[in-house]
C-alpha cells in the first residue's frame, strides 16, 4: 500500500505514462551531486574508474557521432553524455535508496520483491553541445522480461532549449512498438510518425524536480542550445530476479523485505 503517493498520482501515472513528483532533493543533497558527478567528470572523485561506463559527448549533435560506450575514464572534461554505473559510487546510491523510491518499486514490482539497479546513469547535454536521443522506449531484448520504471532526478532546470527529456503520454499503452530493436529505438517509419504527433508533450523540470517514466513510454531528448548544461540523474530500477541472456551482474538496490513498515 502506496503510503507516499496518493491513489491520484498512481491513477495519472497509470494514465499517462509519466508523473511529475515535484522537489524531491533538497538544495544541499542537489549541491552534493552536482558536486560529485563534476568531480567524476574531472577525475577528482576516488572512485575506480574502470567500473564506470563514460561516454563523451557528440561533437555535432548526432547519435551516431558520440563517443564509445566503454568503462573507464576519457579525460577530464564537463563534456561526457552518460556515465552509468553510478550505484558504484556511495553518494549516488545513497539517493538511489531512498524510502521513496523503495515505496515506487514495491508498488510497480509488488511488496518485498527484490529491486536492483538495471542502470543508474547520468545524462548530460553540455552547454551549447547535447546528443540529439531518437524516439525509443526503454526495453532490452537480452532480458528475460522488461524492466517497468525509470526515476529521472534533474540536477539542472531542464527546459525545451537546454533539451528536456519530450514525452507522448499513454505511449505505453501501444505496447512495445519495435520488438526488434535491441533497447526499443523506434525504426525510421515510427520515428517520423512520433515526431509529427500534437499530442507530445515537454517534461520540463526546476533542478531537483524527480519524474517518473514508465519504460514503455515514447521519449526523446534534443541538443542543448543554452548556457546550462542539462545534467541529469536516470535509474531504471527492475525485478532483481530478472535474468540477462549478456551474462551481466546486476546491484541489488532494495532488499527482498517482507516487513510493511519500511516506508
Ligand atoms: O535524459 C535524457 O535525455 C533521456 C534519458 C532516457 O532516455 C532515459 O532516462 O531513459
Amino acid at each position: 500500500m502506496s503510503t507516499l503517493l496518493s491513489p491520484e498520482q498512481w491513477q495519472h501515472y497509470e494514465r499517462d505514462g509519466y508523473l511529475k513528483l515535484g522537489k524531491v532533493l533538497s538544495d544541499d543533497a542537489l549541491a552534493t551531486l552536482q558536486q560529485r558527478i563534476n568531480d567524476i567528470m574531472l577525475g577528482k572523485a576516488d572512485i575506480d574508474y574502470g567500473r564506470f561506463l563514460m561516454q563523451l559527448d557528440s561533437p555535432d549533435g548526432q547519435y551516431n557521432n558520440a563517443g564509445a560506450q566503454s568503462k573507464g575514464f576519457k579525460g577530464a572534461t564537463l563534456a561526457y553524455r552518460k556515465i552509468q554505473d553510478l550505484e558504484h559510487d556511495p553518494e549516488f546510491m545513497v539517493y538511489m535508496q531512498r524510502p521513496l523510491f523503495r515505496e515506487i518499486c514495491a508498488c510497480i514490482y509488488g511488496q518485498g520483491t527484490p529491486v536492483a539497479a538495471f542502470r543508474a546513469m547520468f545524462m548530460n547535454k553540455p552547454a551549447h553541445q547535447g546528443t540529439l536521443l531518437p524516439w525509443h522506449q526503454d526495453r532490452w531484448s537480452y532480458l528475460d522480461r522488461d524492466p517497468l520504471i525509470t526515476i529521472w532526478t534533474a540536477l539542472d532546470p531542464a527546459t525545451v532549449a537546454n533539451g528536456c527529456v519530450e514525452v507522448i503520454p499513454g505511449s505505453h499503452k501501444r505496447g512495445l512498438l519495435n520488438s526488434k530493436h535491441v533497447s526499443g529505438f523506434l525504426t525510421e517509419e515510427q520515428a517520423v510518425e512520433a515526431s509529427s504527433s500534437e499530442e507530445s508533450m515537454y517534461l520540463e523540470l526546476q533542478a531537483g524536480e524527480v519524474v517518473l517514466l514508465h519504460n514503455w513510454l515514447l521519449h526523446r531528448s534534443d541538443t542543448n542550445s543554452t548556457d546550462i548544461a542539462r545534467r541529469a540523474f536516470s535509474v531504471c530500477y527492475m525485478d532483481a530476479r530478472t535474468k540477462s541472456s549478456q551474462d551481466e551482474n546486476y546491484t541489488l538496490i532494495f532488499e527482498d523485505d517482507k516487513s510493511e513498515n519500511y516506508a
